[in-house]
């Protein structure tokens, strides 16, 4: 049985999810207002809870596997904001020195092996790393994040039946992001473009144990994920738990954008004041808001004590994105360093 989290923790969590939140605000903005973020994007905005609820449960030397949306799961792991920052921009201070960009960050001191932004892409990998884990016998575990969509490829089939046939110690985390607030808790929420009649019906099938969460809510992630990672760092083989959540009304799937206005910590005792276009979401599905609601009312935090957290996180997220804009980007030259071909 997985401990309650107390008062405490859940404020550490809460400053963990505005940390992700505050930064990806200011990657739109370095977007929309200063043009400086080339390529397209994706933001995690609205799944804070399951990064921070999950990584929390990890030890220093676990594996972590992540996507096309990975700025959560890489700030959730503890890599720093500035360096996070600087490498979307491509600056040399950048977790990648700049080279790898929003699609492909790295932090190798944390786990985080490899970013694929191949849909399905990073399964089979995390089912590798899950192997070297098992054959050391050292109880680490890897960790795999992932869309609904990825369970759509070839590849994610094969990585789910290995790690089943060899027992490996991978938790496969599938987060289902559209789905309506009602069913996140519970229910069948099946997908347009699956056959199964629920995705955990595809691990299941595998022997492989699976379970539906509130991707929203930090201690449902907690609950859920706390047993299956003992039980694989024990031996006994993979677990899926399917994170669900709902969209952010801004997450438009190339460029995100802020809908209304930036967001505010007082929208969770100012619900009126909340812009039109997100006032639902707000209501039902904010990570943030349902914690911070939640704290309010459980008596864990006053209002005082929450602006206080945010008031720190912005700043520390404006001197990151200081540093990181301050950084130069690498010289041309050094273009071909890193890479397979040699440089003629
Ligand atoms: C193999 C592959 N096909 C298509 C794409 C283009 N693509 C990028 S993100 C994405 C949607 C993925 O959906 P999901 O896995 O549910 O992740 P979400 O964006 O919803 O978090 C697609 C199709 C890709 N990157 N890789
Ligand atoms: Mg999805």
């Amino acid at each position: 049985m997985a401990e309650t989290l107390t008062g405490d923790v859940l404020l550490e969590l809460l400053a963990r999810m505005l940390l992700i939140r505050r930064v990806e605000e200011q990657l739109i903005h370095l977007r929309e207002d200063a043009g400086l973020l080339r390529g397209h994007y994706h933001v995690y905005i609205g799944q804070e809870a399951t990064a921070v609820a999950v990584c929390r449960r990890l030890a220093a030397h676990d594996y972590v596997f992540t996507t096309h949306r990975n700025h959560g799961h890489l700030l959730a792991r503890g890599v720093e904001p500035a360096a996070l920052i600087a490498e979307i921009l491509g600056r040399t201070t950048g977790c990648n020195g700049g080279r790898g960009g929003t699609l492909h960050p790295v932090a190798p001191a944390l786990g985080v092996l490899h970013t694929s932004a191949i849909v399905g892409g990073a399964l089979p990998l995390a089912a590798g790393a899950a192997l070297a884990a098992k054959r050391r016998g050292t109880g680490m575990v890897a960790v795999v994040f992932f869309g609904d969509g990825a369970l759509e490829e070839g590849a994610s089939y094969e990585a789910l039946n290995l790690a089943a046939l060899w027992r490996l110690p991978l938790l496969l985390v599938c987060e289902n992001n559209s789905v309506p607030p009602a069913l996140r808790r519970a229910g069948q929420y099946p997908s347009s473009t699956h056959a199964a009649r629920e995705l955990v019906d595809v691990p299941r099938a595998l022997q492989i144990p699976a379970v539906v969460v509130d991707g929203a809510d930090p201690r449902a992630v907690d609950a859920a994920v706390a047993p299956l990672l003992a039980r694989a760092r024990a031996g006994e083989g993979p677990a899926f738990v399917e994170a669900r959540n709902s969209r952010w009304p801004g997450s438009y799937p190339l460029w995100p954008t802020i809908v209304g206005e930036e967001f505010d910590l007082a929208w969770a005792w100012e619900p009126r004041r909340v812009p039109e276009a997100l006032a639902e979401w707000s209501a039902s599905s904010d990570p943030i808001l349902l914690l911070a609601r939640d704290l309010l009312a459980s008596g864990a935090a006053g209002r005082d004590r929450l602006l206080a957290l945010d008031t720190a996180v912005r700043a520390q997220v404006a001197a990151a994105v200081h540093a990181a804009l301050a950084a130069p980007a690498p010289p041309a030259e050094r273009a071909l360093e890193g890479v397979f071909a040699p440089a003629e």
